[in-house]
């Protein structure tokens, strides 16, 4: 496990991501060699861990982790950060399984860390940015609470909800993980927040970002509506 010498460590938490994971992990391997992986699963019913323990038996950069249900995309990188720290890894990186984000600008998001940035976020909303492959209805809600929290938080961050980023170690070794409120999406958002707060140098590269195409969303109402509420909290809490 992690024997690699590699400073740089990819964390992808997924939930039935079986279409996507073996695909990914490989692009990920290929276009990023100073990487290695670890996988949150929180036993996906779909067998998705038992794919990347196949993929880590032959390949020692990739690594497994699996807990025992649903806990929320914030608890799992958590944990993931924990596991990271925990073995003297310098930055890391969080990427969706569904091939939104594209493995090619790990390159730049490392450049951007080892150039002296703290938190390097791949955004959607600066110069060069965008989303391919969503709807009208999608652009709106996305829009709408990238605004919303915007304007509620007071940050100069425009794409809060970014789930693509890299992390200078020191960032992971100082944020108050156990006192954030969210568990979930939102947890994006709510570390964006804190770092800024915090003083640490944030900066925003422009991708493209690409709607999945295989295995289902796990975005819903309560999601959305849990966000305008915590966006709330944050601002008057913490
Ligand atoms: N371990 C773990 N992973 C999760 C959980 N919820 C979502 N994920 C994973 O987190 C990543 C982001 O989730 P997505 O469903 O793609 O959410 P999204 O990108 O906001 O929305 P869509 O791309 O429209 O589906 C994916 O790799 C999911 O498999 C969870 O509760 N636990
Ligand atoms: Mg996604």
């Amino acid at each position: 496990m992690a024997r690699t010498g590699n400073k740089d460590l990819i964390i992808t938490p997924t939930f039935n991501e079986k279409e996507n994971i073996a695909a990914f992990i490989e692009a990920v391997l290929k276009q990023f060699p100073e990487g290695d992986f670890l996988v949150i699963d929180d036993s996906s019913p779909d067998g998705t861990a038992g794919i990347v323990e196949d993929i880590a038996r032959s390949e020692g950069r990739v690594n497994l982790v699996t807990r025992p249900g649903k806990m929320g995309l914030g608890s799992a990188y958590r944990d993931g950060f924990r596991w990271a720290l925990e073995r003297g890894y310098e930055r890391v990186y969080e990427m969706d399984a569904d091939f939104s984000h594209d493995p090619k600008y790990l390159p730049l998001l490392m450049e951007e860390l080892l150039g002296g940035h703290d938190l390097v976020i791949g955004s959607r909303r600066v110069k060069g940015g965008g989303v391919e492959g969503w709807g009208l209805f999608r652009h709106l809600i996305s829009g709408g609470g990238s605004v919303y929290s915007r304007i509620v938080l007071g940050i100069p961050i425009r794409d809060l909800t970014a789930g693509f980023k890299g992390f200078r170690r020191g960032v992971l070794e100082s944020l108050p993980w156990e006192r954030f409120l969210s568990q979930g999406f939102f947890f994006q958002v709510e570390t964006h927040y804190r770092a800024w707060k915090a003083g640490f140098k944030i900066k925003e590269i422009p991708i493209l970002f690409r709607d999945r195409t295989a295995g289902k969303s796990k975005m819903n109402k309560k999601i959305i509506f849990e966000g305008l509420y915590l966006a709330l909290k944050l601002r008057f809490k913490v």
